[in-house]
């Protein structure tokens, strides 16, 4: 790998770089190090309102450019990523402070998000209706939505910026971005110079780096888009919930869950224990689909337990550029004084017990397992977003379910022996996704169609009709 040079995040309007205006010169971390290598700068209201006016002027000239145009435009976005592979690898390790697995993860999925998108874009884009009348034609059509604003955070900057920018620039709408104040470099920076390289038109793609409060509120509440598209905390995307709900504006957001991770009392404990450490600790911790409370049955949970405290044990915390590291550091000092400080060190108050880790060293944590955890101490009540374990025995499968259920869940694993079992479990799982016998998933790039267009019905009536009397 490359080292890295010193990167300068600027604001992206029009097709142009120009200087932020709200503050320039704030340092971009290597997360590891704690030492910058690159600066940013907050994009000013106005600034913000110049990027949508000139995405609202060039959407319009985008959305007709031709379907194989837009395509190999849209895969050469996606070559201008894969000629800086090595660098882009670099800069994901250092600003996010993930290992080089979980760098790959993410440039892979970026890349393979604009090519589906670049192939679905050329495909059928509608469909006939059925007959409603008869001598009429009605078919439906995919419209772009007009133009997105978007807002991601830090955890994936550049794939969790593209699974809405692919799909959105495929189908003809123009998209803001601004990326979080942790992560402009790939989730803004490198994104706009890909962009611009691959001859995307100047206007219909901008990126407006800032903080929440000024730059990200005046986008999200801006007057002029058609969508706004948040993934962030549930605190932040409430809020943006209720300003377009207000404004009766479409929203799209991703927050967090408390998920659940439970082994039945036939589960095959070492596959559920490798499987729960690697869904829990998976980029230490900070994800919105990482395994968060486990719910284990009594039977199994000793075995459980000191299965997992023996994998938990073996992991080396440190700089993920290091090849002997299988985990990084924690964002940022602020995430890991609300996990440690907020959540863990009241739980072990509660009586949770340190089964494993516990101490830290600057951002680097030691990932933990808690035994002893209760469902009303905070590690169980709240979504943890750090490398912590917290394990609840139950007595039956029937409270296990309960307290599933008792969560806002994104993602949930259940092991058993038994499949079907499993299933049953799962069917009464109130949430969009459970696993059996498997966890933490990765989802390829789909790059969805749904979502950033909307159906258009269009009836042609191929023959004359005859109108009431009164009216002709
Ligand atoms: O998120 P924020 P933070 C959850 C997770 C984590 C917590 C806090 O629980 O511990 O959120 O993380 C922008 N108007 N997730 O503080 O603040 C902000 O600049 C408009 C889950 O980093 O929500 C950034 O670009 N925008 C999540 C983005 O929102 C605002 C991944 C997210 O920041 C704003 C990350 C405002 N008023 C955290 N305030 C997931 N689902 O993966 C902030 N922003």
């Amino acid at each position: 790998m490359r080292e890295l040079r010193d990167y300068d995040v600027q604001v992206f309007i029009d097709g142009r770089f120009e200087r932020p205006e709200a503050g320039d010169g704030i340092p971009v971390l290597d997360k590891s190090a704690g030492v910058p290598f690159g600066t940013y700068g907050n994009a000013s209201p106005a600034q913000v309102d110049r990027a949508v006016a000139a995405a609202r002027r060039a959407q319009p000239g985008w959305a007709q450019v031709d379907a194989n145009t837009r395509s190999a435009i849209i895969r050469r976005f996606a070559a201008e990523l894969e000629n800086r592979r090595d660098e882009l690898l670099t800069l994901l390790i250092r600003e996010t402070g993930g290992t080089l697995e979980k760098a790959e993860e993410e440039l892979g999925q970026s890349i393979t998000q604009l090519e589906n998108s670049a192939t679905q874009l050329t495909e059928n884009a509608g469909s006939i209706l059925p007959p409603y009348k008869s001598g009429k034609l009605s078919l439906s059509r995919a419209v772009p939505l007009g133009v997105i604003g978007l807002i991601v955070p830090w955890n994936y900057p550049m794939s969790l910026a593209m699974r809405a920018l692919a799909p959105g620039l495929a189908y003809g709408n123009a998209v803001v971005l601004k990326p979080a104040e942790l992560t402009p470099i790939a989730g803004g920076q490198i994104l706009a110079e890909a962009a611009l390289a691959a001859g995307v038109p100047a206007g219909v793609f901008a990126v407006v780096p800032g903080d929440g409060p000024t730059t990200g509120r005046t986008l999200s509440e801006h007057p002029d888009l058609d969508l706004i598209h948040f993934t962030g905390s549930f605190e932040v995307g409430h809020q943006i919930a209720n300003f377009a709900a207000r404004s009766f504006r479409p929203v799209a957001t991703e927050l967090g869950g408390d998920n659940a991770f439970v082994v039945l009392d036939d589960a095959d404990i070492d596959q559920a224990a490798s499987c729960a450490v690697w869904s829990s600790l998976w980029y230490q911790g900070q994800t919105c689909i990482t395994a968060g409370r486990h719910i284990v049955h009594r039977d199994v949970a000793a075995a459980f337990t000191d299965a997992v405290v023996e994998r938990v044990r073996a992991l080396r915390v440190g700089d993920p550029l290091r090849d002997d590291v299988d985990l990084g550091p924690i964002i940022s000092e602020t995430q890991l004084r609300r996990f440690a400080d907020g959540l863990v060190r009241p739980s072990i108050a509660a009586g949770a017990t340190v089964a494993v880790g516990g101490d830290h060293d600057g951002l680097f944590y030691q990932p933990t397992v808690l035994t002893g955890v209760t469902p009303d101490m905070p590690v169980f009540t709240e979504e943890i977003f750090g490398p912590v374990m917290p394990i609840t025995v139950v007595d039956s499968e029937a409270e296990a379910l309960a307290l599933v259920n008792r969560h806002r869940t994104l993602m949930n694993s259940v092991f058993t022996g038994d499949p079907m079992r499993g299933l049953a479990f799962a069917e009464q799982v109130k949430s969009n996704e459970v696993h059996v016998n498997d966890g933490y998933a990765r989802h390829g790039g789909e790059g969805q169609l749904a979502g950033f267009t909307h159906r258009q019905w269009i009836g042609i009536q191929t023959t004359p009709v005859r109108y009431p009397a009164w009216a002709e």
